[in-house]
């Protein structure tokens, strides 16, 4: 690591995400200011670090709120998003409002106040059903979604602001990522976050198809990982990176390992896949662990033992 962030800002800092980045960056002795409008993260997020930072309740789209809280920042990390690929297909306005617009409002903060540095949270789904496995960065897009597109303007963007105002940009591809504090609230949650639940209620799992599917599940501490080496790697700028393991784990195989922990003995059942589901996601980490120096460091048992211990204790299991 080449450089030590003293003052940064994480837009969407009490999401699930953002809130796991800002505890590391607190831990690192880093000034944080978490800047969220709370419509899909919670303040509980940031329970552990409350009187640590500084939390401004607000929205990307709002200019002055930006200029304000980026001002003598060294990094922003743009985690702040309308995040369910189901709300983007609902409402492709409103959400190219928050995920296009709000993101170059972003930029332009950091361009107008003199950040050097911004990482912006992108999606492996800028790939869409590519068959081509694994993924690699040089690929091209082939977005199916609104959420999709908004994601590679966003990665269109950071190119441009890099190359035209200088701005060190970085992209990373988040792969499915998982963990403690991961909402399983809604039908579109990760799987991982559902199944926990499920397995927490005694409640059979519904499986989207044969469960042959495969995901490159990537624990959200390594995610933290991948944030901070992106903001301190001086050749990382302009860049996109893949952020997975390089492994990928079928769904049948995700249930019988998550009801083997939690003890369950239920069969899951099974329905159609799911409208647009792609059926194999695997990344190739490659480029990642040459310029960036990234190497997952959670393995995926252990990801999901952290896991369901958080969703066992955190009495999530009642809230289904
Ligand atoms: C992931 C991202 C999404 C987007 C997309 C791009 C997450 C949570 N979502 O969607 O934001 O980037 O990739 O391709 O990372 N499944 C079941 N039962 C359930 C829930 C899910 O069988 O109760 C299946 C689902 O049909 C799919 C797999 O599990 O085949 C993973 O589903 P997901 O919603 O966790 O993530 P994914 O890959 O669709």
């Amino acid at each position: 690591m080449n450089r030590t962030l003293h003052k940064a800002l994480v837009t969407g800092g009490a999401g699930f995400i953002g809130s796991h980045l800002v505890e590391k960056l607190v831990d690192q002795g880093c000034e944080v200011t978490v800047l969220d409008n709370l419509s899909s993260g919670h303040m509980a997020n940031l329970a552990s670090v409350a009187d640590r930072v500084a939390f401004v309740k607000g929205d990307i789209k709002d200019d002055r709120t930006l200029n304000k809280v980026s001002k003598g920042c060294q990094a922003i990390f743009h985690q702040a998003a309308v995040v369910s690929v189901t709300q983007t297909v609902k409402e492709p306005l409103s959400s190219a409002l928050v995920n296009d617009l709000g993101t170059i409002k972003v930029l332009d903060a950091a361009r107008r106040n003199g950040v050097p540095r911004v990482v912006i949270a992108s999606s492996s789904a800028v790939y869409g059903d590519a068959p081509q496995l694994p993924k690699t960065e040089s690929m091209n897009p082939a977005p199916l979604s609104p959420y999709a597109v908004q994601k590679l303007t966003n990665e269109y963007y950071a190119d441009l602001y890099c190359r035209l105002y200088g701005l060190e940009t970085v992209c990373l591809r988040y792969f499915n990522v998982y963990g403690p504090r991961q909402d399983p609230s809604s039908p579109y949650s990760g799987v991982i976050s559902i199944f926990m639940l499920r397995a927490a209620n005694g409640v059979a799992p519904m499986i989207y198809g044969d469960g042959r599917q495969t995901r490159d599940f990537v624990f959200v501490e390594d995610v933290v990982q991948a944030n901070l080496l992106a903001a301190a790697t001086p050749a990382a700028a302009g860049r996109v990176f893949n952020v997975g393991t390089s492994n990928s784990v079928e769904i049948n195989q995700l249930w019988q390992m998550i009801a083997a922990m939690a003890g369950c003995t239920m069969t899951p059942l099974y329905d159609q896949p799911r409208e647009g589901d792609i059926v194999h996601s695997l990344a190739s980490i490659q480029r990642a662990k040459e310029i960036l120096g990234f190497q997952p460091s959670i393995s995926f048992e252990e990801g999901l033992r952290r896991t369901f211990q958080w969703y066992r204790q955190s009495g999530q299991q009642r809230s289904e």
